[in-house]
């Protein structure tokens, strides 16, 4: 493979790498040799290592870069220990963006997805990142959505899907349904039309059934980051209340849900939500109630702008009796803070202790009665005016609670309502609620995939029939009005009824791409099967061994892809309930930001960095005028400051890349792409090549008849020992910035070694640099790929690295606590002991007069004296 390396005039070969030859040299080789081709039935044991797959926007970007290296690194290791690792591609390629540029650029989204892929593609290849091509799909080829609708009408048999009424934010200008990102300030993101709230009839899946065995499973999730299953465990928000019923004064009851039936005794209002049926039945003889509603439904659907928007309430005519006081009533208002879909829809408020009924209060000239003291507080002055106080402490101004802690108040306060009844029913019921919502996955979009039913005016909802399957999305399509194509396609939406053949109308709806995205993990395992997966596969994989992606994904992604593990194992397509055995989440690439005088952004491409006066000085490369350096931010197009990988690959090479992403900083936190970094990046890996060219050079000698310092040749093993113990253990743990650490060390140790040994080194010295170069190059392998190709074949190997397996520890070479002592009799070398570094005089003399060499030459006879170098040489004169 010389002709893969640099030719350079003037220098010699072996002197430079050359990454622009060497990288698609090797990459041909790997994939010539299918060297990470999997197979299904190897019988080594299974390691199945995944990255998040990525959506095919056109360009790989560092983040990217970070996370597959750092897949790779783990796929290329287990697979040196001897695993049969699944490491495979895909692309998350429906959804809006395909869609925006088809009416943009008047290209078919199919179009541009499939060459965004190709690129794509091609620019994950030039990183050498050891997948497993013949396994890629895209959740838009016609063959991975059959298989998703076959499983969506699996779900749809056991009962894990239903068809009910939801609120959608509604863009009246652009006819479309908003997801509440899209929702800008109450404005659809794209028109800037105020949003409106409509009803609309949605497939769901039935997520919520599973809150409690989703919460449950958490704890079994040990390798997974403590603060992921944190953000799980609150977005399904099980919370352990009471339902209480308040008698209305002109009869009928209000039940509300509560958390804190300890504070009843400071309730001072009952606010309904404006979705509630005793507001809507009051709001049809009410026009001024009517408008109000009508207004809370202007305010859009986001939990973030219910939160903070202005508590905003209706007085109705109606008035509660409080179930403790006798003879004091409360108000009941509609209020906009109160969720329909939550608890029964209505609240009692208690002012003093919830942050939202005391701004409500305070708007509305409520009474404000604090019913928990805080320690330490006196009952007669505590007082509450603008801040609620929410923390522990004892009920007060509460009757026959007074005294007692908040958990025994809220007992006590149910056992007694509990006995009570209401109009034939208890007066308080406990409930365990869930914050967690059904999973809602209806898209009035084109770029999906199609839900496979059909709407019969006799049969109702018919499922299509799996042989009919499937539901292809029409090429003909066009985007140049607002709305669904679907929608409005004659012949995809007229069919007739599968059921009794009458005139009947498709689903016009596609799927959430989060459906897309929540199995393609399992679907890996048997890519190219009829059925969505092979049960006997998935579980043979399955749960994916490490699982590494970014954390914006902690909470929808995850926990829908456990839902669908769930919904899967319920309809027979596999075992594994829980998908990612290991989770890992890393951080972002940042980057300086840089600005012109005129306040523009400047890519970093377009930036040259001078230093005055211990300053550094930023100017535009072309023109020279001077540009202002801002703050370090996340890489991204709308601040310029990004680094594109392509142009990286092309000066530096990909392992550089992937060396420098790795070496920063640890893989959880941000790194910084400095452009100081990357060529620190570059020097090491021109630093290796050199290193292992100069021991071959070494190596290549006759070794002396010498006996070579073998105190040094011992240091030597121990250090490239130690090194492997150390690379492999951070590896398998993720802290690769700790094994490029220890890469440092071993190549630190090599370089000093080579110019110990000198020009006529002995064989056991040979050996030694022999073992330490080819351990240096197999631990740099699964961070820098190529490199260590190029190397092993420098050392004389026919194989590749990526064949090799992972070197074994001699664990004698990791104790730490001995020397190596060379022992000389009359000054001249006879061998060498290894022993405890706090040995006694006495147990080092016995050592060295026992080396075999020692004795014969002593022949019984005691040595006239025994002179002990501390920590070097032991001399025995005779
Ligand atoms: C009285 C009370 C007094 C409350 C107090 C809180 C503090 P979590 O813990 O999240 O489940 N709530 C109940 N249903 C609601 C709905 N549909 N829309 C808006 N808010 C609702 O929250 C439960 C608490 O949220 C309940 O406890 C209720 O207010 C409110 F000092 O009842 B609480
Ligand atoms: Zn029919």
């Amino acid at each position: 493979m010389a002709n893969a390396q640099d030719q350079e005039a003037g220098s010699r070969p072996s002197e430079r790498y050359n990454p622009r030859e060497s990288e698609p040299f090797w990459q041909n080789v790997w994939s010539e040799r299918e060297s990470f081709v999997s197979h299904n039935d190897d019988p080594r044991e299974p390691y199945y290592v995944l990255e998040m797959f990525p959506y095919p926007s056109g360009r790989i970007h560092m983040g990217h870069v970070r996370n597959y290296t750092m897949g790779d690194v783990v796929a290329r290791f287990q697979r040196a220990k001897g695993k049969n690792v699944l490491h495979p591609m895909g692309w998350d390629a429906f959804g809006m963006p395909a869609e925006n540029a088809a009416m943009a650029n008047k290209v078919h989204p199919r179009e541009w997805t499939y060459a965004n892929i190709a690129a794509m593609r091609t620019q994950l290849q030039s990183m050498g990142f050891s997948l497993d091509w013949s396994r890629e799909f895209a959740t838009c080829d016609e063959d991975y959505y059959h298989r998703q609708q076959m499983l969506f009408l699996d779900f749809l048999e056991a009962g894990l899907v239903t068809r009910k009424t939801s609120k959608v934010n509604w863009d009246p200008v652009d006819r479309t349904v908003l997801a509440n990102e899209q929702v800008i300030d109450g404005r659809g993101w794209r028109s800037g039309a105020p949003v409106e709230q409509r009803e609309l009839t949605q497939w769901f899946f039935k997520i919520s059934d599973f809150a409690e065995d989703l919460l449950a499973g958490l704890d079994t999730l040990e390798d997974w980051p403590e603060k992921v299953r944190l953000m799980q465990r609150n977005w399904i928000g099980r919370s352990e209340g009471l339902r209480i019923l308040f008698e209305v004064t002109s009869g009928g009851a209000i039940e509300v849900f509560t958390t804190r039936p300890d504070t009843l005794f400071g309730a001072s209002f009952i606010a309904l939500s404006p979705d509630h049926p005793l507001a809507t039945g009051l709001a049809a003889t009410d026009p001024a109630l009517a408008g109000f509603i009508a207004e809370c439904h202007r305010m859009g659907t986001a939990l973030e702008t219910i939160e903070t928007a202005e508590k905003k309430g209706y007085r109705t005519p109606l008035e509660v009796a409080h179930p403790m006081i006798e003879g004091r009533t409360l108000p009941v208002y509609v209020a906009n803070f109160v969720l329909m879909e939550y608890g029964t829809g209505a609240i009692f408020g208690c002012p003093a202790h919830d942050q939202r009924d005391l701004d409500f209060a305070n708007a509305y000239g409520l009474p404000v009665i604090p019913v928990v003291l805080p320690e330490g507080e006196d009952p007669k002055n505590f007082s509450v005016s603008t801040e609620a106080y929410t923390g522990p402490g004892t009920a007060f101004n509460s009757d026959f609670l007074d005294g007692l802690d908040i958990e025994a108040a809220k007992e006590k306060i149910a056992a007694t309502l509990e006995t009570r009844e209401v109009g034939n029913r208890k007066q308080a019921t406990r409930q365990i609620n869930y914050r967690l919502r059904d999973w809602g996955i209806s898209r009035q979009r084109y770029w999906g995939c199609p839900i496979p039913v059909i709407h019969c005016e006799v049969c109702g909802t018919v499922p299509v029939p799996k042989k009919d399957l499937p539901v292809r999305l029409p090429e003909d399509v066009e985007f140049d009005t607002p709305g669904n194509p679907l929608d409005r396609h004659e012949t995809f939406k007229h069919v007739p009824c599968p059921k009794c053949g009458a005139p009947a109308r498709r689903e016009t709806d596609t799927m959430d791409t989060f459906v897309d995205s929540s199995w393609y993990f399992a679907r890996f395992t048997a890519p190219r099967a009829d059925e969505p997966t092979i049960p006997a596969m998935a579980d043979k994989w399955l749960p994916v061994d490490q699982y590494i992606g970014g954390i914006e994904h902690a909470i929808l992604h995850l926990l829908y892809s456990r839902f669908f593990s769930r919904a899967m194992q319920k309809t027979g397509h596999m075992q594994a309930t829980e998908p990612f055995k290991g989770l890992f989440t890393q951080g972002m690439v940042t980057h300086e930001t840089y600005k012109d005088a005129q306040g523009q952004w400047v890519p970093p491409a377009e930036v040259v960095i001078e230093s005055a006066d211990g300053n550094r000085i930023a100017k535009h490369a072309d023109t020279g005028a001077p540009l202002s350096i801002g703050s370090v931010e996340k890489m991204s197009k709308s601040k310029k400051n990004v680094v594109d990988p392509d142009d990286m690959i092309a000066t530096y090479g990909a392992d550089t890349a992937r060396w420098f992403v790795l070496s920063d900083s640890p893989p959880e936190r941000d790194v910084q792409w400095t452009e100081a970094g990357i060529e620190g990046a570059w020097r090491f890996v021109q630093r290796i090549y050199k290193l292992v060219n100069d021991a071959n050079l070494k190596l290549a000698a006759t070794p002396s008849g010498s006996e070579g310092n073998g105190t040094a040749s011992t240091g030597m093993l121990k250090a490239a020992h130690r090194a492997t113990a150390q690379v492999g253990e951070d590896i398998a743990a993720l802290r690769f910035n700790r094994a490029v650490a220890h890469i440092y060390e071993l190549a630190n140790a090599i370089s000093r070694f080579v110019s110990e040994i000198g020009d006529s080194p002995a064989a056991t010295e040979l050996d030694a640099l022999r073992q330490a170069s080819e351990r240096l190059v197999q631990l740099i392998a699964p961070m820098m790929p190529h490199l260590a190709e190029s190397c092993w074949q420098a050392l004389g190997h026919e194989t590749l690295v990526a064949d090799t397996p992972w070197p074994d520890v001699n664990p004698a070479y990791l104790v730490d606590d001995t020397v190596v002592l060379a022992v000389q009799v009359n000054g001249k070398r006879r061998g060498e002991i290894e022993i405890a570094k706090d040995a006694s005089q006495d147990t080092i003399e016995t050592k060295a007069l026992s080396l075999e060499a020692v004795a014969r030459i002593l022949e019984g006879k005691a040595p006239r004296k025994v002179i002990v170098v501390p920590n070097r040489i032991v001399n025995v004169v005779v």
